[in-house]
């Protein structure tokens, strides 16, 4: 997986480069995005392929391919954070999850322009570049720094989102939106972000961060504490002290009780 991943990772590195040179002109560089993107799903399919040649695949670009083994399966975001690169900020990753028998088995989220390669197995612990990870230890609020996704034009209901935030930013010691939901949950993995939600996820974007989560000792639901985040597309990764202050903020905000 992680040997996928940078070979993927190398050349979306290489057309990184490009893309700024491509911001003057009038259409932008969407097409060679799209490309590059597409380029990187082909090489992940390939290398992943030649691996373990029966697993089937679940793929932001092509969807469904399904394997001889229908209990393996990866799913993949070949490149998580896309409105980043098109814009050339350096915040994108790759991120590959094998699910085993209907369960996110192991991630990898790799984030090339910095070199972060976060690695989990189940029951193996989370890590980042070879060292153990483990979510952080914040237990108050006001001292918590949280991330999210904020919705964008289109289908995602904008008045909740800003009922959530409003709650979460009143308490806390900060909010960032950085737009790459797989390295959110990398960061909530190692330490850096204390609490992560957003809404209206596919379950590429966060298949691999699930288990990155929960193998650095955090946890992971979606708003109503379920476990249908993959269905439902709506995620909240944190750690143990602030599972049940944060779920609550939410759902109240949610429902109107707050702020
Ligand atoms: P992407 O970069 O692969 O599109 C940002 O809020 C997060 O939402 C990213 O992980 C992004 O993944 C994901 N996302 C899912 N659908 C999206 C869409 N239609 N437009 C932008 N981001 C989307
Ligand atoms: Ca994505």
């Amino acid at each position: 997986m992680t040997g996928a991943a940078r070979k993927a990772a190398r050349k979306l590195a290489r057309d990184f480069g490009e893309v700024e040179n491509l911001q003057i002109s009038k259409k932008g560089p969407a097409d060679f995005v799209s490309t590059a993107d597409k380029t990187a799903e082909k090489t992940l399919q390939y290398e992943l392929s030649k691996a373990r040649p029966n697993f089937g695949f679940l793929l932001e670009e092509r969807g469904e391919v399904a394997g001889a083994d229908t209990s393996n399966r990866w799913i993949i975001d070949p490149l998580d954070g896309t409105t980043n690169f098109l814009h050339g900020i350096a915040h994108f990753a790759v991120s590959i999850a094998l699910e085993r028998d209907g369960e996110i088995f192991a991630g990898v989220i790799y984030e090339p322009i910095h070199d972060q390669m976060f690695t989990a197995e189940k029951g193996q612990g989370a890590h980042l570049n070879g060292g153990r990870i483990r979510v952080s230890g914040r237990n108050q609020m006001h001292e918590s720094l949280f991330a999210t996704g904020i919705p964008f034009k289109g289908v995602r209901n904008h008045p909740l989102f800003l009922r959530q935030l409003e709650a979460v930013m009143a308490i806390s010691a900060g909010v960032r939106r950085f737009g790459s939901a797989a390295l959110d949950l990398a960061y909530i993995a190692a330490g850096r972000y204390d609490g992560f939600w957003e809404t209206g996820l596919s379950p590429w974007d966060m298949a691999a961060g699930i288990v990155l989560v929960r193998e650095a000792g955090g946890f992971v639901s979606d708003l109503d504490g379920g476990q249908d985040m993959m269905s439902s597309g709506a995620i909240l990764a944190t750690n143990a002290p602030l599972r049940e202050p944060l779920e609550r903020i939410l759902r109240e905000s949610a429902s109107g009780k707050r702020p």
